[in-house]
């Protein structure tokens, strides 16, 4: 069916989480709902707020704008408005339009009769930069140790932070979550390119089946994991890489404050290495 007549035959009251039908439409291609009125709240103040602290600052250079976090003495209280204020409120709206935008999916999800995969992946991206910005903060006790927005205050962030724990690469669950990524853009390449090269064949020719892509990996390296399998292990690789992230980042300077290199010393503590000449024991 064409997407145009799809969309008309879809496009019915219903599965609305809140509001009942009084959100329930469409402006052009979007659909709206309670939820789209609240990313769209939320994303206009906090956008409002970015360009009145820019406007605050020392510069409109767009790689140099720089909204802060609170100065690290205040702890976890309220700060004024130009010393970090702003940046507790844009936070605020950044959650409340991410939220938002998540349930905005679930409801999209619920007209259309289909699971809950995507608000449920993006809903792990949402925890990560919770992590970031409120968990490891309140855990940590102040506001100062979330990351700023601004495009290259925010990698400074990155490489400082990183620095505190020394050669941040020695953090286990950040090597599982650099895996996951790296494995995640190796299978989707896979993908990508699997299903071109059967479904897309040159000019004349006749589309492939996906017995054809099955086939191609029994032969390759004796075992396909299936057509709708490739798509559970690009969901659960994605969703891990960003849960793992939000896992090294929560454990640094909450549960482990040395040097990430340290923690490999535990292997040296094995029973079976306790007794050996230059081991931990001498
Ligand atoms: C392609 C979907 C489209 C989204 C885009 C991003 C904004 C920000 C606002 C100046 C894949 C839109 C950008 C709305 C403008 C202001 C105030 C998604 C796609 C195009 N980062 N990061 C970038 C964010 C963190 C890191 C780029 C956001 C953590 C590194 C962009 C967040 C850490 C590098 C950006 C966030 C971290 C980047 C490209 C939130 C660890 C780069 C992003 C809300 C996760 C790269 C100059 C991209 C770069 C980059 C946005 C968080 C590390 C500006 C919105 C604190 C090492 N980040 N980032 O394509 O070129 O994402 O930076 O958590 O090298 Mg970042
Ligand atoms: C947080 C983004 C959430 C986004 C949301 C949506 C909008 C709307 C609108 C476009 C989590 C935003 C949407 C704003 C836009 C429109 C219209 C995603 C988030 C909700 N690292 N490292 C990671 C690597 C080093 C360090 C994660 C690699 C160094 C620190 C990932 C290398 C040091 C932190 C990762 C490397 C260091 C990380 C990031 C290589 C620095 C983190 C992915 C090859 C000296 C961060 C939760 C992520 C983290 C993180 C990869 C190197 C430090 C696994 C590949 C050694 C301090 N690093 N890293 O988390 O875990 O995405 O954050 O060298 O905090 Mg690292
Ligand atoms: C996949 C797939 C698949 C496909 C696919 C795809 C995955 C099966 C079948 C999809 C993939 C692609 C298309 C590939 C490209 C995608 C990427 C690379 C990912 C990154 C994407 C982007 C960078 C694009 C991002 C663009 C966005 C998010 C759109 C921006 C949208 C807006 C600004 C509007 C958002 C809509 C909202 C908030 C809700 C509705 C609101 C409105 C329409 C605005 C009007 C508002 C109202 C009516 C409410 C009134 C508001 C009030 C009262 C509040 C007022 C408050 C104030 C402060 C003013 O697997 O194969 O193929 O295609």
């Amino acid at each position: 069916m064409a997407l145009l007549s799809f969309e008309r035959k879809y496009r019915v009251p219903g599965g609305t989480l809140v509001g009942g039908n009084l959100f329930d439409f469409w402006v052009g291609p979007f659909y709206v709902g309670f939820f789209g009125v609240t990313t769209f709240f939320f994303a206009v103040l906090g956008t409002i707020l970015i360009f009145y602290g820019a406007a605050m600052g020392p510069t409109w250079n767009p790689w140099l704008i720089s909204i802060d976090p609170p100065d690290i003495a205040l702890g976890l209280g309220l700060a004024p408005m130009l010393q970090g204020g702003l940046w507790q409120i844009i936070t605020f709206c950044a959650i409340g339009a991410f939220v938002s935008w998540a349930l905005r999916e679930v409801e999209i999800c619920r007209k259309l009769g289909i699971g809950l995969q995507v608000p449920l992946a993006f809903g792990v991206a949402i925890f990560a930069y919770v992590t970031l910005t409120v968990i490891r903060p309140m855990l940590m006790g102040a506001w100062g140790y979330a990351f700023p927005y601004g495009i290259f205050s925010h990698l400074d962030w990155v490489s400082n932070t990183g620095y505190t724990y020394g050669n941040f690469h020695y953090n286990p669950l950040h090597m599982i979550a650099v895996t996951l990524f790296f494995t995640n853009t190796l299978a989707l390449a896979l993908h990508g390119g699997l299903v071109l090269s059967a479904a897309n064949p040159p000019k004349g020719q006749l589309m492939k089946t996906p017995d054809h892509e099955d086939t191609f990996f029994r032969d390759l390296i004796g075992y396909s994991v299936g057509t709708l399998g490739i798509h559970r292990v690009g969901l659960l690789l994605a969703v891990n890489a960003a849960f793992f992230s939000a896992l090294c980042i929560v454990v640094s300077g909450t549960i482990w404050f040395d040097q990430w290199v340290d923690w490999w010393n535990w292997w040296l503590n094995l029973p079976i290495f306790a007794n050996v000449h230059g081991g931990v024991n001498g």
